[in-house]
């Protein structure tokens, strides 16, 4: 089974979200009776070659150019370009540009197929809420939740990159031994970037040990080997892109509650502005604050932190028991969600 074969087999059924900002478009629909969802999302414009030049405060972080060699770069690449207005010295209009699949791909396309309720509803527009997840709620609901999650069918891709070789040519890091485990890992591309922009750059460090679920499993026990993680991770990587990326343009960190349920660190370029809250759910916390969190946080770490965040009415725990804990919690602090109950304060 191949992409384009895959794609054209694709029935639409309906939009399941579309955003101006992001420029990205999930569309609902099967590939021989069973769900698939595909997301297309505009790239970024890609020109032939980025050259460095040192940044002229004298700082470390270079400043980009791009040099416009190549038909298919922006400027040379327009091939129709029509005036809407002008006023003064402001100018806009609309253009066609030369695309060509290696060069400059028009969209970065992701099929998920066959596609769970869970992946559906992931992409759905939704309604959000900030919830308080206290550790009542992280034991009561979270953890039955999360055990439910961890099937060895919705981790198998993750298995699959350990294991199996999966993604293997584009590996970026790895590093396990038998003899310690618990500080193995692999670095490779998100599933998010599209692999050619280093602006864009987007990676994932999937660790082997398997007794993490999720930020709330991390204590103060677990501290130095994240100092340690976070240190390989600055290293190798602006180490890989051949320095295209410092150690200190890079956004490394963690989403709770994560999609899937097994210790993962997101790495991601500080110049592609707000990524992994396209969503708009769930939290982001860098693992440099997690760090510095558990030097303080008490023998338990997490389990015992109330953690807010927002989460989306499509997500599981929503009506396995956040909705009501949402609305105990805006009563409990005397907060009217409505103007017949009253607002104002007393
Ligand atoms: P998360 O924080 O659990 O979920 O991160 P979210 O960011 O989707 O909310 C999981 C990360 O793994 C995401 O950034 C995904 O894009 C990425 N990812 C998911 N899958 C299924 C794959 C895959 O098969 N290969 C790679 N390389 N990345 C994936």
């Amino acid at each position: 089974q191949d992409l384009a074969s895959l794609i054209e087999r694709f029935k639409y059924v309906r939009v399941l979200d579309s955003n101006p900002h992001t420029k990205v478009i999930s569309l609902l629909g099967s590939i021989d009776g069973k769900d698939a969802v595909v997301t297309a999302e505009k790239t970024h414009f890609i020109f032939d070659e980025t050259v460095r030049r040192p940044s002229q405060s004298g700082r470390s972080t270079p400043v980009f150019f791009h040099r416009e060699i190549d038909e298919y770069s922006f400027l040379n690449g327009i091939t129709d370009l029509k005036e809407l207005t002008s006023n003064d010295i402001y100018y806009w209009g609309l253009s066609v540009l030369k695309q060509h699949i290696l060069h400059n791909p028009t969209a970065k396309i992701n099929l998920i197929w066959p596609a769970s309720q869970f992946h559906i509803k992931g992409y759905d527009q939704q309604d959000l809420h900030v919830v308080r997840e206290t550790p009542e709620m992280y034991r009561n609901i979270v953890m039955p939740f999360i055990q439910e999650m961890c099937t060895s069918e919705r981790m198998k891709w993750v298995n699959n990159i350990l294991y199996e070789g999966a993604e293997d040519d584009r590996v970026v890091y790895k590093e396990y031994s038998d003899r310690n485990k618990d500080d193995g890992f692999v670095v490779l591309p998100d599933m998010k970037w599209d692999g050619i922009n280093i602006d864009s750059l987007y990676l994932v460090a999937i660790v082997y040990r398997d007794d993490i679920k999720s930020l709330r499993d991390l204590n103060p026990k677990h501290r130095d080997w994240l100092i340690r993680l976070n240190k390989k991770i600055r290293t190798i990587i602006p180490q890989h892109y051949d320095y295209n990326v410092n150690p200190d343009e890079l956004r490394v960190f963690l989403h709770y509650q994560p999609s899937y349920y097994h210790f993962h660190v997101h790495i991601v370029n500080i110049r592609h502005p707000g990524v992994g809250e396209e969503r708009g759910s769930g939290m982001t916390i860098l693992l440099e604050d997690v760090i510095e969190a558990l030097g303080f946080l008490g023998p338990e770490g997490y389990m015992k932190k109330t953690l807010t965040y927002v989460i989306g009415e499509n997500h599981d725990l929503w009506k396995r028991g956040f909705g009501e804990e949402v609305e105990k919690q805006l009563k409990h602090d005397g907060i009217a969600t409505s103007p017949e109950k009253g607002a104002g304060f007393n």
